[in-house]
């Protein structure tokens, strides 16, 4: 006797007079008994959930941490999320090699692009207005900011000839001794840096360290204020240090704190250490200060050695503060722990007090305080911002492949690597989510849950100036992971300037907004598009051995300089003394 009662098997009046019909209808065409219906229903039970489990399980690795309110305990919560993140594994060089080579010559061919047209239209000026095909200068002194920043580039992109037309110039033209008042940081990352860093990729030419010292000299006037707290220009003929004319005569805290690889590096080639101590002595000062976690005002005065306001930001006038503390503590080879010990207290105060999500997506972006010690976050993010995806990846693995120093990674290593990641994913968002595929300047973030776009432009930021900072942090995420989907995106972007900066006659050039096809050019190419943004995306395509991350430090406009062992007794001296 069967349990299993069989689906003809009638036992109700009401179901066979009102089914009557659909049940002749089941019995024609369905003629499985009660028992394989059932069996069939088990074995597709069986398959869903097969399939729902490993939805639930498995696919949740990729679970995005939820949005979270503005506070500190929330933000607490969001790093957490993070250090469980897995990281990047998918195995290096997943690519081909002829592709990528390919498209490493297309950068290089935009360089050319951009350098024939300078040359041409501009050759000696300090920019480069390819639309009107004319040349200015950033000052009344005009020292060839554009073909100082450029050396490097034009050495390690193998372009011999346009090399050897720019030493031409450096070596008879260049000259330092001009009455015109010089921006003191533009002027040493730019063109002491450029100097530098042309004398190590050339093979140590003395020209290029001769006018190295010859400029590090006249800017040492800078240094002349009260505190040694260099003023924003210096008169380059008379040696003098030139207050700003705005907010009490207080210099950028980026601009002062952001001159210590190039003078230090000049100590070491020049065996004069004056440059060493006074730039080292504006870090001693700020030490002292007092910070908000770790965190700056973007004012600092010369004539008290005080910040002077409380707006606390890492894009402008903040940023390379927070670079070049890492940065200095890489130089030396990883000597000075004072440097790592500020690095380490800023990056805390950026993870408890700037951090923040947008909504709907959840990307992670580093806000602005308006005040100090305020700690409601403004949703606001300079592009120049996006310098801090690859600085973290650099501090959290010393410049070595995660995979091979994966094992000896901290908590707070990992969790610094998962932020530059995200971080770094953000702003490649703020490239795609425009209809150029190119970045405004500056962005905001949603913070409503009811927003149905992460990343706002304001009628005013939508222009862009060539800027590097994402194709920098690429290029660092690309070396030390070795995911792949860093190189995609970057061609993606590299498409996107050519498509719409490239001035067909000569050059590449600004544009007006980015939210608009066409988007109206302006008539100027930034110095760094040579110097640092076409170098970075040569370096993301090229080979990793071409200058490896493990023996170079790039400046903050990215002339890289050698990571040295201080081994002159001179440098050892000053390294010991410094405080812990
Ligand atoms: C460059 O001069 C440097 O990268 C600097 O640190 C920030 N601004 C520009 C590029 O955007």
């Amino acid at each position: 006797v069967s349990l299993i009662p069989r689906l003809d098997y009638d036992n109700g009046k009401t179901y066979k007079s009102r089914h009557s019909f659909i049940k002749k209808l089941y019995k024609k065409y369905m003629p499985f008994s009660r028992a394989r219906w059932l069996f069939i229903i088990v074995i597709f039970g069986a398959l869903y959930f097969v399939f729902i489990s490993k939805y639930i399980f498995f696919e949740q690795s990729d679970f995005q941490p939820p949005i979270k309110e503005v506070n500190n305990e929330d933000t607490k919560l969001i790093l957490e999320d993070l250090v469980t993140d897995p990281i990047l594994d998918s195995p290096i060089q997943v690519h081909n090699d002829q592709t990528w080579s390919e498209r490493q010559m297309d950068v290089k061919k935009a360089f050319k692009h951009a350098w024939d047209g300078y040359v041409r239209d501009a050759w000696g000026y300090d920019e480069y207005h390819p639309l009107s095909h004319s040349g200015s200068n950033l000052s009344n002194a005009g020292i060839g900011f554009t073909i100082v920043d450029s050396l490097d580039t034009l050495l390690i992109m193998d372009l011999k000839e346009e090399y050897e037309h720019a030493r031409d110039w450096v070596a008879n033209s260049l000259d330092f001794n001009v009455d015109g008042d010089v921006n003191v940081f533009e002027t040493t990352i730019r063109v002491l840096g450029g100097l530098l860093s042309a004398y190590h990729l050339s093979g140590n030419d003395g020209l290029y360290l001769a006018k190295a010292i010859d400029l590090g000299d006249r800017l040492l006037g800078a240094f002349s204020s009260p505190t040694g707290i260099p003023y924003a220009s210096v008169n380059l003929a008379r040696r003098e240090g030139i207050r700003a004319h705005f907010n009490g005569g207080a210099s950028s805290t980026s601009e002062a704190t952001t001159l210590q690889l190039e003078f230090k590096y000049l100590s070491l080639l020049s065996d004069n250490y004056e440059y060493w101590d006074k730039s080292q002595n504006i870090m001693l000062i700020v030490d002292e200060l007092k910070k908000y976690d770790g965190l700056v005002p973007i004012f600092l005065s010369p004539n008290d050695g005080q910040f002077w306001g409380g707006k606390i930001t890492l894009g402008a006038r903040g940023d390379s503060y927070y670079e070049y503390l890492l940065k200095q503590f890489i130089q030396t080879s990883y000597t000075e722990y004072f440097y790592r010990r500020m690095y380490d207290e800023a990056i805390k105060g950026v993870k408890t007090h700037l951090i923040d999500r947008s909504y709907p997506s959840g990307l992670l972006y580093i806000g602005e305080l308006a005040g100090f010690g305020d700690d409601v976050i403004s949703p606001k993010m300079d592009h120049l911002v996006c310098f801090l995806g690859g600085n973290l990846a650099l501090g959290a693995t010393r410049g070595r492949k995660v995979q091979d120093v994966q094992k000896n990674m901290s908590d707070n290593d990992l969790e610094d690597l998962n932020i530059g990641k995200e971080l770094t994913k953000t702003c490649v968002e703020m490239y795609f989510s425009t209809t150029t595929g190119l970045a405004p300047e500056i962005a905001y973030f949603s913070t409503s849950d009811d927003a149905t776009t992460d990343i706002i432009i304001k009628s005013l930021d939508g222009h862009n100036l060539l800027r590097p900072e994402t194709v920098e942090s690429l290029f660092i995420l690309w070396r030390l992971t070795g995911d792949i989907q860093y190189r995609h995106w970057g061609w993606e972007i590299f498409q996107a300037f050519e498509k719409y900066t490239k001035v067909e006659e000569g050059g590449y050039t600004s544009l007006d907004d980015v939210t608009v096809v066409p988007p109206k050019q302006r008539d100027k190419m930034e110095t760094f598009w040579l110097a640092e943004t076409l170098k970075y995306f040569y370096l993301l395509f090229g080979p990793d051995d071409l200058i490896p991350l493990d023996k170079y430090v790039f400046n903050t406009e990215a002339h890289p300089l050698p990571i040295f062992s201080p081994t002159s007794e001179d440098a050892q001296a000053r390294i010991k003394k410094m405080p812990n």
